[in-house]
């Protein structure tokens, strides 16, 4: 049921066959790439169908218990490889393919990322979508079919320029729209209570604007385990009801577009009309849908808890918690106390941001003229929640704690209120939510503040993305690693063994080769292969301090050019990184990056000691080839910032070295690794607060008394990097004008220090290679799987479905 060897070349073939004659009427031989990728996908697709459906029906049958997974952000990437490997045909489909001298690496280059998302938030939602899948939970994904993803990026003069993604310009081969699960979502108009037929108060809308939502279902494939769960996306269409009703062009354009596309801030973006609509566009349609799931089972309310559990990622799907208390009330008559108490037991959420100025709010004006639904439920609650806390809790807490404050929504404190359960997603991050961010909270509601450390997909980030390196593992500690990363750990028995060592190191280079090869395909950089690979792989944050890396690349550039002879071992700078488009510093830093490339990669002087390559349209399919080749991993945050990071997890997973502040999960990588196996510079979380407390940071300070920084900041302004001249002032401004707001300066030393003993390192090739081989041996830790197991235990309680279809 979905394990190794569920189908054979012969059959493959011929289904492949079958496939490329209905679609395009023609034989595989004559077909192109892109109409063997669709063949192969329709094909793929029918081999999972009939599991979709069991896997459903068992479900159903069993009643069991559901968690709905609520993103406005999903980011799987490309599906082929992934969907091939979780059923177990992976080598199958190569070999067929093989035999008609087709290459399954180029069909799987001409699916387009699925990129409905911005970073870190995205993408750890389909590694749980992929991971709840893979432990057999039921559990389904709930989002936006965005007709355009995040933006592609382009450099231009080094400048960041950003095109549309057009990823459904030749259509999607994986989703299935169901018309026949459409709903109905009401926007505006106004409403007003009016006593009904039976004597009781209903609620009366008006003039409201009815949009129709029409799902779009992917199968979410198992690791070989006949599992397939569904992530749900919704797109919004005009219901030809509602076509002769609008006022004007304008106004039935800003609903047709509701849908169109993903807002590209990662935080921070401040109150936008369609974004709101957006939030509740995917929350109200997929509340309803689970209603009409449950009222199909035939119980009374109250089990309503018992059979469905719904989280809400981060607070942008927060509205879950007044929209289930308005279909309860409205639709159904359920009293307002009955509907309290189930939705808050339904209810969790998850926080995933530090930054105070990134905490979501939105205008009441708004939601008064867009939701007035919603924001008549928001001030009930809102009304509720003072009374229920005066006499327990003093005035000013709960002042500070309401959701409704001057003219502004919290939704933090909604979902917190509305919910049973608040989790941060690193121990750091989780414990500064209970002593800082949410402390008011935490004296309040203590027991619903918990910890769960993110995790990763590792058959995307290991298996898929590194063949070399997951060849290797299975020689030497067996294939169980495969089905329990823990299982990694069976490779500390190798680390004094120079054989493996040696076969790791050989993984590492194939992957550093092929990356070679790739930047000079890519932007004609030649770069030593043998130099250390040194990589930076994130959004673009002033908090994530990609300038400090810069910094340090600026000091070794000066130091080489004026001792040719410094031992400084090769080393290949890497990034990959988008800026927000109305980001205006973090697009400076690309545009100061790009040219400190320019200039020191053309420098003569410099050879191949010092190379920077800054990676056009970081993406999914980019970190699958950008990761495996790293030999160290840049996470260097100010500790605080970075509630936990992801790629610090994938990096070390293939084998690279982590410099890093004690921020995010760093701290639990730390932990796993040693001391000694990784490199920790940098304020902690501790200073950074107490810094804030005295007011006693002077950036200008540093650099009147540090002459390095002095001549590295000088570089800037100078001259000696050609055209930045806004840019650089700009850049010198944020740290000595406006005091270096993310402590960089006050790090640079520590970091330089960091580096220097790792440069070291590197040069005893065993030493490294041991290092390396500890890395990946104690990543299983931050396995994905590990961590939907304890949102299914603690949160969710939600079982695994294994009886009846493990084989
Ligand atoms: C909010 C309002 C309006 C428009 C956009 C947004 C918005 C969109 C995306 C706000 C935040 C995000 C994304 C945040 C994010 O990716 N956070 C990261 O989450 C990861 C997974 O938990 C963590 O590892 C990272 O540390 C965290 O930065």
């Amino acid at each position: 049921k979905g394990g190794k060897g569920m189908i054979t070349k012969k059959q493959l073939i011929k289904e492949l066959r079958k496939n490329v004659q209905e679609m395009y009427a023609i034989e595989i031989e004559d077909a192109t790439e892109q109409e063997l990728f669709f063949s192969l996908g329709t094909t793929i697709k029918g081999i999972y169908n009939k599991n979709w459906q069991k896997t459903w029906n068992n479900y159903l049958a069993e009643e069991q218990k559901q968690v709905y997974y609520f993103s406005i952000e999903f980011l799987p990437g490309k599906l082929l490889k992934s969907n091939l490997l979780n059923l177990g045909i992976l080598e199958v489909v190569r070999e067929s393919l093989a035999e008609f001298s087709v290459d399954l690496e180029d069909l799987a280059a001409v699916e387009k990322d699925m990129a409905l998302g911005n970073g870190g938030l995205g993408r750890l939602a389909s590694c749980f979508m992929d991971a709840i899948a893979s432990s057999g939970l039921p559990g389904n994904g709930n989002g936006i079919r965005y007709d355009y993803g995040l933006f592609k990026q382009q450099f231009v003069d080094g400048y960041q320029v950003e095109l549309p993604d057009e990823w459904l310009r030749n259509g999607n081969v994986w989703e299935i729209r169901r018309d026949s699960k459409a709903v109905n979502v009401h926007f505006g108009g106004d409403v007003y209570m009016q006593p009904k037929s039976n004597g009781k108060l209903g609620v009366v809308a008006e003039n409201e604007t009815i949009l129709r939502a029409v799902p779009y279902d992917t199968g979410m494939v198992g690791f070989e385990n006949g599992i397939v769960n569904t992530m749900r996306l919704w797109s919004v269409e005009i219901p030809s009801s509602e076509e002769g009703k609008y006022r004007s062009i304008e106004e039935r354009r800003v609903f047709e577009d509701l849908t169109a596309v993903l807002y590209p801030d990662d935080s921070n973006a401040r109150g936008r009309l369609i974004r709101l609509a957006q939030e509740y566009f995917f929350v109200s349609a997929g509340i309803q849908s689970i209603i009409r799931y449950f009222k199909k089972l035939n119980h009374p309310w109250h089990v309503l808890s018992e059979k469905v559990a719904i989280h809400i990622n981060d607070t942008h799907p927060a509205l879950c918690i007044p929209e289930l208390m308005r279909i309860l009330m409205d639709e159904y008559e359920v009293s307002w106390e009955q509907a309290w108490d189930l939705t808050s037991k339904v209810m969790s959420y998850t926080n995933h941001t530090i930054m105070a100025e990134a905490l979501e709010k939105w205008p009441t004006y708004l939601m008064k003229r867009s939701l007035p639904r919603m924001y008549q439920i928001i001030k009930e609650i809102d009304r509720r929640y003072v009374v229920s806390m005066s006499g327990i809790h003093d005035a000013a807490l709960i002042e500070r704690t309401r959701i409704i404050q001057g003219e502004d929504i919290h939704m933090a404190n909604l979902a917190i209120i509305g919910s049973h359960s608040t989790n941060g997603v690193a121990k750091l991050h989780s414990d500064l939510l209970k002593a800082v961010v949410l402390h008011d909270f935490y004296t309040i509601y203590p027991e619903r503040f918990n910890n769960k450390t993110n995790g990763i997909a590792q058959r995307r980030w290991l298996q898929l993305s590194n063949e070399p390196l997951s060849r290797v593992l299975d020689e030497t500690i067996g294939k169980s690693w495969r089905h329990e990363p823990a299982d990694l750990k069976l490779l500390m028995n190798y680390q004094n063994d120079p054989i493996v060592l040696e076969k790791l190191a050989k993984a590492k280079q194939q992957k550093k080769e092929e990356l070679a090869k790739y930047i000079q395909e890519t932007t004609g950089i030649i770069v030593n292969p043998t130099a250390i690979f040194d990589v930076q792989i994130k959004r673009l944050h002033a908090y994530k301090r990609q300038l400090l890396n810069l910094l340090h690349i600026l000091k070794l550039y000066f130091e080489i050019k004026e001792n040719p002879q410094a031992s400084i071992y090769p080393r290949v700078f890497i990034f990959g990184a988008k800026a927000a488009p109305s980001y205006a510093y973090a697009k400076s830093i690309i545009k100061v990056i790009n040219e400190v490339a320019n200039l020191v990669n053309h420098d003569q002087t410099i050879g191949d000691k010092l190379k920077i390559v800054f990676l056009p349209n970081y993406n999914v399919s980019l970190a699958e080839k950008i990761i495996p080749a790293a030999d160290v991993s840049e996470q260097i945050s100010l500790a605080s910032k970075e509630a936990s990071g992801t790629s610090n997890m994938k990096l070390m997973l293939n084998g690279a070295i982590t410099i890093a502040t004690l921020d995010g999960a760093n701290v639990e990588i730390r932990d796993a690794v040693g001391d000694e196996n990784i490199y920790i510079f940098g304020l902690t979380e501790a200073e950074v607060y107490a810094y804030y407390e005295n007011k006693n940071y002077s950036a200008r300070e540093v650099y009147e008394t540090n002459p390095i920084v002095h001549r590295v900041l000088n570089a800037f302004v100078d001259g000696s990097i050609p055209n930045i001249e806004r840019e650089g002032q700009e850049i010198v401004d944020s740290l000595l004008l406006y005091n270096d707001e993310y402590f960089l300066l006050r790090d640079f030393d520590a970091y330089c220090e960091a580096q220097a003993r790792l440069n070291q390192a590197y040069q005893d090739a065993t030493h490294w290679q041991k290092c390396s081989l500890i890395n990946i041996a104690n990543a299983g830790t931050f396995s994905a799987d590990k961590t939907v197991k304890q949102y299914a235990e603690d949160i969710w309680q939600i079982e695994p479905l294994f009886a009846h279809t493990h084989q």
